[in-house]
C-alpha cells in the first residue's frame, strides 16, 4: 500500500468543507492514516513548496496558505497518489473537472481549497516535513477485503 499526502488548505476551512472532504476520500475506500488541525510555521510551508519558491507567486501562495488554519492528513490505499490527484483535480479550478473537489468548489488557482502530493517521491517528502515517522497509524478497515479483489 502506498501513502500520499493531502492538506485542506485555509479556504477549505473557511468555508466549512473539511467533512465534505474527507467524505469523498472515505468513500473512494481510501484508509485515513494521521491527521492534525494547525496554522502551519512559516518554515515548513517554504519545505512544502521547495520547488515553487522562485515562482511569481510564491510569496502570495505562502500568506494564503498561512493565513489560517490547515487541516493536515495521510491517506494510505493502492496507487493512492494518482487517486487522491485525481479526486482533487486539476491545479486551476476553473479547468477542474466537475466532480473533483477543486472542480466543484473553486475558482481562482491561488483559492483552490487543498493539495496532494504529485508523486510518491513527493509524498513520502511531505508526509516527512509534517508527521513525524511513528505518527501514521496502521490498522486494516473492515472493509478492505472487499474494497480490493486481491
Ligand atoms: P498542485 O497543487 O496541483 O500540485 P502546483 O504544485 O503546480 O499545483 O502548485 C502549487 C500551488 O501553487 C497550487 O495549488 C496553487 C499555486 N499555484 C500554482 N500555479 C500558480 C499560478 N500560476 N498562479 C498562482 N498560484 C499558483
Ligand atoms: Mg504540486
Amino acid at each position: 500500500m502506498d501513502r500520499t499526502f493531502v492538506m485542506i488548505k485555509p479556504d477549505g476551512i473557511q468555508r466549512g468543507l473539511v467533512g465534505e472532504i474527507i467524505s469523498r476520500f472515505e468513500a473512494k475506500g481510501l484508509k485515513l492514516v494521521a491527521a492534525r488541525f494547525e496554522r502551519l510555521p512559516e518554515g515548513r510551508v517554504i519545505e512544502q513548496y521547495q520547488e515553487h519558491l522562485t515562482k511569481p507567486f510564491f510569496a502570495s501562495l505562502k500568506s494564503y496558505i498561512m493565513s489560517g488554519p490547515c487541516f493536515l492528513m495521510v491517506w494510505e490505499g493502492r496507487n493512492v497518489v494518482a487517486i487522491a490527484r485525481s479526486l482533487i483535480g486539476a491545479t486551476n479550478p476553473q479547468e477542474a473537472t466537475p466532480g473533483t473537489i477543486r472542480g466543484d468548489f473553486g475558482i481562482d488557482i491561488g483559492r483552490n481549497v487543498i493539495h496532494g502530493s504529485d508523486s510518491l517521491q513527493s509524498a513520502d517528502r511531505e508526509i516527512g516535513i509534517h508527521f513525524r515517522q511513528n505518527e501514521p497509524v496502521t490498522y486494516t478497515r473492515i472493509d478492505e477485503s472487499i474494497i480490493y479483489e486481491y
